[in-house]
This record gives structure tokens, sequence and C-alpha cells, in this order.
């Protein structure tokens, strides 16, 4: 390992999809070998890349996917609300062993995504720190509030670290009214990864994934040890967005919820 890699060997997981696209050359410098992995075609490994195609929900393929490895950016798994059954191998079962490989293995830190629909249930009027109890919003919310769980537990039990990063809305652009609250550009993201990576001593860290967009939800002081200082705003975007997007009756839950759409998705089961 070079003096100027924090790592020997980071694995990204879900590296095939909207972020992990994006974030992939962006972590590269991070570590001597990037470990790459997906069940979605990964493309031809870049210099200083490794591919590792895996299932998640295979729970020998994720023991092996985590040898040798030091840190991980985990990325991967079912992104959306879907049936119950659709979450669970990949949420549910690949996290417990994701989780558990990386304590075979010795794995320094993980950063997990989570989402903003673990706290979904709450009203857009209320600010949401760390310490307010989640209030998931689906079945994906559900199982992103299990991995905070289950990272805390790995925290308390076996020192394993872990940042979740509660991510608001990470693509080019708010897509509608609400993902001008909740967006963050994706380079904000990944800075906000890196420090999650490599600030000393992060213990068992919950911080929300925003950019320094007008309207605020959620109050990040409980990780103010990471020093995250986002440097975009979703303002530049304001204007397009109101314009193509409607406001929203305010008499929905949609409207007036944080989860936005997906308190009203399903019955998914
Ligand atoms: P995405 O759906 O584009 O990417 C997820 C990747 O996970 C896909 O490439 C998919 O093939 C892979 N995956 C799914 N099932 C798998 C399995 N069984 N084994 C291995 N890989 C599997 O999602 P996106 O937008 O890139 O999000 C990345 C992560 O960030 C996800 O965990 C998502 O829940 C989380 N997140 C994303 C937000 C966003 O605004 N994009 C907001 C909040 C959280
Ligand atoms: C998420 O957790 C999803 O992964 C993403 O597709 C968006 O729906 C995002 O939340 C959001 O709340 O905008």
């Amino acid at each position: 390992m070079s003096a100027a890699h924090a790592f020997d060997r980071l694995l990204l997981t879900g590296a095939a999809g909207g972020i992990g696209r994006e974030m992939r050359p962006r972590l590269r410098a991070l570590a001597r070998i990037l470990r790459v992995s997906d069940i979605a075609p990964l493309g031809a490994a870049a210099a200083g890349e490794e591919l590792a195609p895996c299932d998640l929900a295979d729970r020998d393929a994720v023991h092996g996917l985590l040898a040798g490895v030091d840190a991980v950016v985990h990325l991967g798994g079912v992104s959306v609300e879907r049936p119950y059954l659709e979450i669970l191998g990949p949420n549910i079962a690949g996290l417990a062993h994701l989780y558990e490989a990386a304590r075979i293995h010795g794995v320094r830190r993980i950063v997990f995504a989570s989402s903003n629909h673990v706290i979904g249930f709450y009203p857009r009027s209320r600010t949401i720190d760390a310490d307010d109890p989640p209030r998931p919003d689906s079945f994906y919310g559900v199982s992103k509030a299990f991995g905070e769980n289950l990272s805390r537990f790995y925290y308390d039990r076996y020192g394993l670290e872990t940042v979740c990063v509660r991510i608001g809305s990470c693509f080019p652009e708010p897509r509608d009214r609400r993902m001008l609250a909740t967006w963050i550009s994706i380079d904000d993201l990944t800075e906000l990864v890196r420090l999650g990576l490599t600030v000393p001593s992060v213990g068992h860290t919950i911080v929300f994934g925003a950019s320094d967009n007008r309207d605020k939800w959620w109050d990040n002081s409980a990780a103010a040890h990471l020093g995250f200082v986002p440097r975009e705003s979703s303002e530049k975007f304001r204007a397009a967005v109101e314009a193509r997007s409607p406001a929203g009756d305010p008499a929905t839950r949609a409207a007036r919820m944080q989860g936005g759409p997906y308190v009203e998705m399903g019955p998914f089961y």
C-alpha cells in the first residue's frame, strides 16, 4: 500500500448502480485496489480495480467477497420499495452475510448506504436528528433500519465501525419539489463517504446525506466529528423543478411526510 492510499483493498458493492457507477472512479484513489461488486454487469476493470460479481443473498459468495478487504462502501441491494420477499435476500440476509464476513475477515470499517426512508413517516415540519427513533415508511425503509441496527450490534459486540449515511436523493438533479429538500450531489455524497471511511474513530455514526439545500429537514450535529460540509445546493434547480412538477395536494400524506410517495406505496407484501 502506498502512503497515498488510505486502504490496501476497498470493496464497493452496488458498483453497477446509479450511485455506484458515479462513485466508482471517485473512490479509486483511496485504495491500492478497489474491488467492485454487483449482481449486474460491471464492465471492464480499470487500472487499480478488480471485479468481483456477487449476489449479496448468497452467504458463501459474500464470505469470499470480503476476503482481503480493509473497508467497505456498501451500496448494493434493493434501492426502492418492493415486495417484502424481494427485499429479504439482498437487504436483510445480505446485510447479515456482509457483517459476519466482515467480522471474520477483520474489516476495519463499513460505510452503509442507509436511506431517508428510515424516518419517512416524520412530518416535513419536524427537524430530525440521529437520536430520533426510526419511523420507516416502507418495507424498504424497514430493511435500512435493520441495517442500522445490525451495524450498531456489530460495533457494540465486536468493535466493527460503521457510518450509516441516510442518503436523501442522490441523482444528477432533483426530480420533484420534495427532492429540493432531500437532494445530495454525487460530489457531496462522495465526500461524506470519504470522511466516513477515513476520519479516525467513528464508532457507530448515523449521518444524514443532503447537500446545503435551502430547506433542511435534518440536523447532523450528532455526526459533527465527521466534519462534513456540503458544498452544493439544490437551489440552482428550483425554478426548473417548480415549473415542471406540481406542488402536490397538501391533504395527502405523501405531501406532508418526509418520505413523500413511499408513505403511500403498496401494499407490497
Ligand atoms: P441502484 O438500484 O441504482 O443500485 C443498487 C445496486 O445494487 C444495483 O446495481 C443492483 O444490481 C445491486 N443489487 C441489487 N440486488 C443485489 C443483489 N442481490 N446482490 C448484489 N447486488 C445487488 O441504487 P442507487 O440509487 O445507486 O443507490 C445505491 C444505494 O444507496 C442503495 O443501497 C440505496 O438503497 C441507497 N440510497 C440511494 C438513494 C438515492 O437517492 N439514489 C437514496 C437513499 C439511499
Ligand atoms: C431512496 O432511498 C431511493 O434509493 C432513491 O431511489 C430515492 O427514492 C430516494 O430514496 C428518495 O427518497 O428520493
